[in-house]
């Protein structure tokens, strides 16, 4: 090309790049674009337990893992002899969730047909497959909210200033976007609906919250460095021994445990669980990011699902037996938030869940995000039939059933705000995201609020209240048992 064309194509490739840079600024600008919708796949496992850190590429070659329940009165030494007796492993016994273990086979067999050997021992009572369970990759949720509502020039960054809804007396904390947290203070911003929110600021003139509260939160982990959290990380207190596991090992549980890599270290590598853990717990009216639904609470992080936002069953069990672990070893945890799922229903699952319910532990999880009845395609663990879980579906900043969102009449028992949540995210960030993985975390605050000033309630009686205190909406009429949001204020008796 001659002198004059290299320069016109050189003025012509320098406009696309400023174009381009301009338009990055403006997505950054909008940012409630990127959202995380959670959906759940679920296929037969096997892991191996020597070579994690080896990546995905051996799939096939894995040693195939079944979690078994053994009959009450099962030793561990008769565990030994069973597994040895086949040419298993034994990896992990769950020792305090009853007569649960996991098995490796090491004759390359399908998990199904290790299974179905151990079904048929007298000694057993079920076996099943180790499965996987995976956050869905980011998703695109907030775009058709967006577009749900109309297409709004409201959508940009142009919110009136926060205004206090009519009667509202509430307590608003000096948190800079708190006026982003529709879900807590709702004022018609970006197109919402004054007043749909779960009435947290007339909540807080009851109570804000209590460090003497801790709630698990199972999911990709925590960062407990974020600045906006970690105040009310749980923290093992210096009288209690660092955990120790006969079969996985000891560990310095700090700030709680990571399954899936098998350390003591649950620091967020995903970004989802220090979103959900903000939610239920940043520390409120310190000049800083956002107020969680709790000013102050104590969240334990744990960790099964990697930095890809894939765990296994066996993990989240492994998480729930720790949790039950700490309980008993005086740590008074009454809460586990659980923002995920898949179809598959795991009796493993189930049954570690209602140990947690024997230990006084409400399990709040999430609907899941794939749109479809509950009653008819249960989606677990929210469709656990126990006393102690309490299953989510997310509502628009409209008090619409988001799109996204399960439902079920008899499956799906509260909905709560879980579309463009703003929270904190790893790296002292804070993004907006949706999903009833959003909304799960706000029924687990407003449940840590409750026991604030009610620490004594019941694991039935606590999620009596939560459900007994809704405001019924007419969008959730025979979508969720309740019919109704949760309400933070009625639900601490705050008017
Ligand atoms: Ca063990
Ligand atoms: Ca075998
Ligand atoms: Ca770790
Ligand atoms: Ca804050």
């Amino acid at each position: 090309m001659n002198r004059q064309n290299f320069f016109g194509h050189l003025a012509l490739a320098m406009a696309v790049v400023i174009l381009a840079a301009f338009i990055g600024q403006m997505r950054r600008m909008e940012r409630l674009h990127e959202t995380s919708k959670e959906h759940i796949v679920v296929a037969p496992h096997g892991h191996d337990h020597d070579s994690d850190e080896a990546g995905d590429t051996e799939e096939e070659l894995e040693d195939a893992e079944v979690i078994v329940r053994f009959r009450p009165g099962t030793s561990r030494a008769a565990i030994e002899r069973i597994t040895e007796g086949l040419n298993d492993r034994l990896l992990d016994r769950f020792e305090f969730i009853d007569n649960q273990a996991v098995i490796a086979d090491e004759d390359g067999l399908a998990p199904e047909t290790v299974a179905a050997e151990y079904r048929g021992l007298p000694e057993v009572e079920y076996a099943e497959a180790n499965s996987v369970i995976e956050l869905d990759p980011t998703g695109n949720a907030a775009d058709f909210e967006e577009a749900a509502r109309g297409n709004g020039d409201d959508d940009d960054d142009d919110d009136p200033p926060v205004v206090r809804h009519p009667g509202d007396g509430g307590m608003e904390p000096n948190d800079p976007l708190f006026r982003e947290q529709w879900s807590l203070l709702n004022t018609g911003q970006r197109a919402g609906k004054s007043g749909a929110d779960v009435c947290a600021t007339r909540a807080w003139t009851k109570t804000k919250g209590s460090r003497k509260i801790v709630v698990a939160v199972i999911d990709t982990g925590v960062d407990y460095t974020h600045q906006d959290l970690r105040s009310n990380i749980w923290t093992r207190p210096a009288s209690l021994a660092p955990y120790s596991d006969e079969d996985l090992g000891d560990f310095d549980d700090r700030h709680g445990f990571d399954a899936s890599d098998n350390d003591g270290d649950p620091m967020d590598d995903n970004g989802h669980g220090t979103h959900c853990a903000g939610i239920i717990g940043a520390e409120g009216d310190n000049s800083d990011g956002i107020a969680g639904v709790n000013w102050e609470v104590e969240i334990m992080p744990l960790k099964f699902l990697g930095r890809n936002g894939s765990g296994t069953t066996k993990d989240a069990i492994e998480c729930i037996n720790y949790v039950v672990a700490r309980k008993r070893a005086g740590v008074d945890v009454r809460i586990i938030s659980a923002s995920w799922g898949s179809t598959a229903r795991s009796r493993a699952l189930g049954d570690a869940i209602k140990r947690a319910g024997d230990e006084g532990i409400l399990f709040i999880a999430a609907a899941g995000n794939s749109s479809t009845n509950n009653d008819t395609r249960p989606h677990y663990p929210s469709n656990y039939d126990l006393p102690n879980v309490l299953s989510v579906a997310a509502l628009t900043r409209t008090d619409a059933l988001a799109r996204f969102s399960n439902y079920g009449a008899k499956t799906v028992h509260i909905a709560a705000p879980g579309a463009e949540i703003m929270s904190t995210w790893p790296g002292n960030q804070y993004e907006e995201h949706s999903g009833t993985s959003m909304a799960t975390p706000v029924v687990s605050g407003v449940a840590a609020l409750i026991l604030s000033v009610n620490p004594d309630l019941s694991v039935t009686d606590l999620r009596k209240r939560l459900l007994d205190t809704v405001d019924k909406l007419p969008a959730l009429d025979g979508k969720v048992s309740s019919g109704g949001r949760v309400n933070a204020a009625r639900a601490v008796r705050a008017e």
